[in-house]
């Protein structure tokens, strides 16, 4: 039994997540997470609302809320639309909550003490229009890197440059549109990530196992002329984490706040403290996960985000920590992901583009998507969401090759034999073979899970239960019934036990669907299979279940046409 820390990229609290967003980040870690609580390992599965910064005070002012209140509202909105896509985080934090604003400023304190952090005079973006500096989301322009013309001041959304204002071509307000913009001196802290260039190189050279996508986008930005230049690390705001170093005034910075970006990683940190605090244990019960001098070195840890969030992941983040000194645990896998498309275009949450969190759950149930979503993980390249995609697989995999699995076999049992697995009979050559078959995938789908290749994990799995069906459609029960029902018995009671052995497999990516076959096969106990032959022999002759309820229903040709007619066009 192995301990694993996993943190998935915490989303912004400026409004409900797309299903770009859920696939890149929550959905795969949730995966993960539950697979290696599934395997019997202590996991430690942690997110959180991400509330600093612009993007939560333009959604605030756009809501015509106070911003803490938004936050706290919006904050409730999105733990509940997490839990009906069946989220198992360990706990939900908030980066605004006391625990990082202790923590961020301690960091602070920490690489102000090592000499990393300079005092910067600087020239900012200031808008007369507006009457405040404009800093990051504020301001929009042309990236100078790609020629993006809606490019943020913070980072590109297009080629994932991060940015300052200043860098900006045609710069504009994003408040007003406003172009009456003048530069003017404002003093702020600067992280001095230079420094530390070396050190990072090094540490992302000794991470052979990171995928491609990560590795070469940390390269990118830090061997690519200014990828680690020294960045501003406080902000021109009233919404934030108050500047302070440790416990104590910073002289010159009153009325500052750090930035969301400085903040926010280490919520990772605070989010378990939170989880401690919220589960009555002590602070031992926190630093174990996260401080390499209180045992959290046999710990792995795994971070799922998507691919524009890597930069801050493998060079800001790690520079922080690195920097303060102090033994804190780093990632040990970071698992990144490309974008999902929507039916020929780009998800936006900006332009209210493609299906939110919370429109898809009053669709269908969560599993429907998430198989759909983990299945098309854009691991390799971008991927696409497009309505019929979805449709056929729902209907082929979920209710073809598994739910009708499911349904044919209790069905069966329950009219020859009743409601209890059978006896009689005994297993011959096409059983062993199946039965080796299986022991055969489970190993590479256990692999393949170990590794984190989604899309690979998902076929696997298909074809796990594919076997299942051309056993039972070659050895045909309800024939052999006719003139050897001893024999229908054991092909039934093989079945049966695939029911349970399919829940358990499937649980990672269809919770709720494997705990209905759970409940079904009234299967107390879900342990992870080991031995193939024993596992498919625990449900005993006599062992009473409950021909569960369709397990997934089709999406009709009529479903499929509306749905794309109703998320044709852009979200007000
Ligand atoms: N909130 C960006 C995002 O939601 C950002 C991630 C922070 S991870 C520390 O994509
Ligand atoms: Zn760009």
């Amino acid at each position: 039994m192995a301990r694993h820390l996993i943190t998935s990229a915490i989303p912004y609290i400026n409004g409900i997540k797309h299903l770009g967003n859920l696939v890149g980040s929550q959905l795969p870690a949730d995966l993960y997470a539950r697979y290696l609580r599934g395997r019997g390992h202590e996991v430690l599965f942690l997110c959180a609302t991400d509330e600093h910064g612009t993007p939560a005070e333009l959604a605030a002012a756009k809501a015509g809320m106070p911003v803490a209140e938004y936050c706290a509202q919006m904050h409730q909105t999105q733990a509940k639309i997490a839990e009906g896509f069946a989220m198992s985080f360990d706990h939900f934090g908030r980066s605004s909550s006391p625990e990082n604003h202790r923590l961020t400023q301690h960091f602070a304190g920490k690489l102000a003490e090592a000499g990393l952090i300079a005092e910067v005079t600087e020239s900012q973006v200031y808008s007369n229009a507006d009457g405040r500096f404009l800093p990051d989301r504020y301001i929009e322009g042309t990236c100078p890197e790609c020629g993006y013309d809606k490019a943020r001041g913070d980072q590109c959304e297009n080629c994932t440059k991060q940015l300052d204002p200043t860098d900006l071509i045609d710069p504009r307000s994003a408040v007003s549109g406003s172009t009456d913009l003048e530069v003017r001196e404002t003093k702020h802290l600067y992280l001095r990530q230079s420094a530390l260039k070396d050190n990072l190189d090094a540490w992302i050279d000794s991470k052979t196992d990171w995928p491609v996508l990560t590795t070469s986008i940390a390269k990118k930005w830090l061997h690519d002329g200014d990828g680690l230049r020294d960045r501003g690390i406080t902000r021109d705001l009233d919404w934030g984490i108050p500047v302070r170093r440790g416990d104590a005034e910073w002289p010159g910075m009153e009325g500052k706040v750090f930035y969301v970006w400085f903040d926010a990683p280490i919520e990772y940190i605070a989010c378990a403290d939170e989880w401690a605090k919220a589960n009555g244990l002590d602070d031992a019960a926190w630093q174990r996960w996260w401080r390499t001098d209180m045992g959290a070195d046999d710990v792995r840890y795994t971070q799922f985000m998507g691919k524009d969030n890597v930069p801050f992941h493998t060079l800001s983040f790690p520079a922080t920590i690195l920097g303060s000194g102090e033994p804190w645990k780093m990632v040990d896998h970071l698992k990144s992901f490309n974008y999902l498309n929507y039916d020929g275009g780009q998800f936006s949450t900006s332009q209210g583009r493609g299906i939110f969190m919370d429109q898809a759950l009053e669709l269908l149930p969560a599993d429907y998507w998430r198989w759909w979503l983990l299945s098309h993980a854009p691991e390799s390249s971008d991927s696409e969401f497009t309505w019929e995609n979805f449709q056929t697989s729902v209907n082929k995999d979920l209710a073809d090759v598994l739910g009708n699995f499911v349904s044919r076999i209790t069905k069966f049992c329950r009219s020859k034999f009743g409601e209890a697995v059978p006896d009689g009979g005994s297993w011959g050559p096409a059983e062993h073979q199946l039965i080796e078959e299986l022991a055969a995938r489970v190993a590479k789908y256990e692999a393949l899970m170990e590794t984190m290749d989604v899309r690979k994990s998902a076929q696997e799995l298909r074809a796990i239960w594919v076997a299942g069906n051309e056993y039972l459609q070659s050895v045909a029960p309800w024939t052999t019934f006719k003139t050897d029902p001893a024999q229908a018995a054991a092909q039934t009671r093989l079945g049966l036990n695939l029911v349970r052995l399919y829940a358990v497999l499937s649980a990672p990516f269809i919770p709720g669907a494997a705990a209905n076959m759970l409940t079904g096969m009234h299967a107390s106990d879900a342990t992870w299979p080991e031995d193939m032959m024993q596992y498919l022999n625990a449900l005993a002759p006599g062992h009473a279940f409950t021909t569960p309820p369709v397990l997934f229903a089709k999406i009709t040709d009529e479903e499929r046409d509306s749905w794309q007619t109703r998320f044709a066009g852009t979200r007000s």
